[in-house]
């Protein structure tokens, strides 16, 4: 009879155990949150700026991004356990434009309208 008591116990302490970890790691989450720049000098209209807002929106872990167009310069912000600025970078070059010292993927560039060249 004693036995079959201590098994719910068991499995309510394994319960706590497992909550108790995945508040853990939400903390972490929020420390991981990040703000950077990124040069997107090669912009030349309102189009440019919202493709590459596509473009870094698209990634995973990307919350915000904000483009200057008078500096050229987008304000990034992102979960760094699901993204890191090198992979928001390549995601830009993809789309065409050049990202900090991340280059353009030409063939984008090409197939860019004739506004955003
Ligand atoms: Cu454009």
């Amino acid at each position: 009879m004693r036995s079959f008591a201590v098994i719910p116990v068991v499995l309510g302490f394994l319960f706590l155990i497992g909550c108790g970890g995945e508040e853990r790691t939400e903390d972490v989450k929020a420390i991981n949150q990040k703000t950077e720049t990124i040069a997107v000098e090669t912009i030349q209209c309102q189009m440019c700026v919202a493709y590459v807002q596509q473009a870094a929106a698209g990634v995973q872990g990307v919350d915000g991004i904000n483009i200057n167009f008078d500096t050229k310069i987008a304000t990034v912000s992102f979960n760094a356990d699901y993204t890191s600025l090198s992979e928001i970078e390549k995601a830009i070059a993809k789309a065409g434009y050049h990202a900090n010292e991340t280059k353009r993927d030409e063939e984008a560039y090409v197939n860019l309208p004739d506004c955003c060249r």
